[in-house]
């Protein structure tokens, strides 16, 4: 495809400085489709919203102004959205008869992020960085933002979710994953620690970020330090926990997301050890009794939800995560049921390995 054809238009509507020269695919998101754009002067981030993930993007661009203006009112370094034209935050427009939403950010010079953590700095940096922003959000005002997708990580609710795809299993390919889905069935009961203690009040809502995969923070290319987090999409009140857990699901394992080779996919209890510190040195004030209690409970539950947020996309007929090939989904569904597994069995070591790192901190 020549995206600088395709997208052009798009970005044209965009207040920009200079004149484009050239638009490519960026990066690595599984959600929205992201261009490089690069003008005379400088470069930006065009992004097609994913509007069937996100069915509501005024509001969703309205979180994301708010956020962005409040952190960047405290000094903080933030995504800049690029207004259009016509001064709105994103554009909508009509094409082929289909709506589609595209919106524009500052491209943040000089940052990396990683697909993988390399060393073990690098994802403390990130722990340190994720509960950083945890306290920023801390002062936020919860009722100003939308719920950008409902139940995001209600786990039982998604465990519903996968038992529907399972049912139907509109492709027939219940027969390839059967020890996938034995795994998920077995785990049925295990699933609703979270969701429990915020219904009886013991787990704090709190305004949290909910995709704190690695790949979401941009770290400088220099000294491996955070810059900026982002993919700011499904900031909304949640648990703490789901961001730890999330960060430590992608982050603590010894291979990539969608490594093909199970052999080589581990939960790494160091990795896990170095997230922990980073985040609890941020964090270790405003942490709860019982969300200390459950942080490695929370990477074993974020590990299960997303293995079967795959699966249950697998079995739909690949229509939610971007895919390469066929059965992309179903190898991401392994590597994360693998990495839960291990996290089970290892629970009271990582507990004992939290509760020392508090008590050096307290
Ligand atoms: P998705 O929701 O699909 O994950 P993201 O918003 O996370 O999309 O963007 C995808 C990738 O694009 C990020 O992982 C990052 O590498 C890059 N990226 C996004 N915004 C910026 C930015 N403002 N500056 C530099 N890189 C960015
Ligand atoms: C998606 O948008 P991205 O690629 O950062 C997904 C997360 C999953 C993740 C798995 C809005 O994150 O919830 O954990 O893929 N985002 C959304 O890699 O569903
Ligand atoms: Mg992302």
């Amino acid at each position: 495809m020549d995206y600088t054809k395709e997208f052009k238009g798009a970005a044209e509507a965009f207040q920009l400085d200079g004149e484009v020269v050239e638009i490519c695919p960026y990066g690595e998101g599984h959600i929205n489709q992201t261009l490089l754009v690069t003008t005379t002067k400088k470069r930006y981030i065009l992004q097609k919203m994913n509007t069937h993930v996100f069915a509501d993007p005024d509001s969703l661009m309205k979180n994301i102004c708010y956020v962005t203006e409040a952190l960047s009112a405290k000094g903080i370094e933030t995504l800049y959205v690029v207004p259009t034209k016509t001064k709105e935050s994103f554009l909508k427009r009509n094409k082929d008869g289909k709506e589609e939403c595209f919106r524009v950010y500052d491209f943040i010079e000089n940052t990396v992020t990683f697909q993988k953590v390399t060393d073990k700095e690098v994802f403390y940096n990130s722990g340190k960085a994720f509960g950083e922003f945890q306290n920023y959000l801390a002062s936020f005002d919860a009722s100003l933002l939308t719920e950008t997708i409902p139940n995001f990580h209600n786990t039982p609710k998604r465990y519903l979710d996968f038992e529907a795809a399972l049912k139907q299993d509109k492709l027939n390919r219940a027969k390839d994953c059967k020890e996938e889905i034995e795994f998920i069935l077995a785990h049925k009961d295990t699933l609703s620690k979270v969701v429990d203690g915020m219904k009886d009040g013991s787990i704090p809502l709190r305004v949290t970020h909910n995709d704190t995969k690695l790949n979401n923070i941009l770290m400088d290319e220099r000294t491996h330090q955070a810059r900026a987090v982002i993919d700011l999409d499904t900031i909304m009140p949640g648990s703490m926990l789901y961001d730890f857990g999330d960060s430590i699901r992608f982050g603590a394992s010894t291979a990539a997301e969608d490594e093909k080779d199970l052999s080589k996919v581990h939960f790494d209890v160091e990795l896990f050890k170095a997230y922990a510190e980073g985040y609890c040195q941020a964090v270790y004030k405003s942490i709860s009794k019982r969300e200390l209690e459950l942080l490695p409970y929370s990477a074993y539950l974020l590990t299960t939800e997303c293995g079967m947020r795959f699966l249950t996309d697998y079995l739909s007929g690949d229509t939610y995560f971007a895919i390469k090939y066929s059965d992309h989904n179903l190898i991401r569904t392994r590597t994360q049921l693998k990495l839960a597994g291990e996290i089970e069995k290892k629970i009271e070591e990582l507990q004992k390995i939290v509760q020392d790192i508090y008590q050096k901190l307290t």
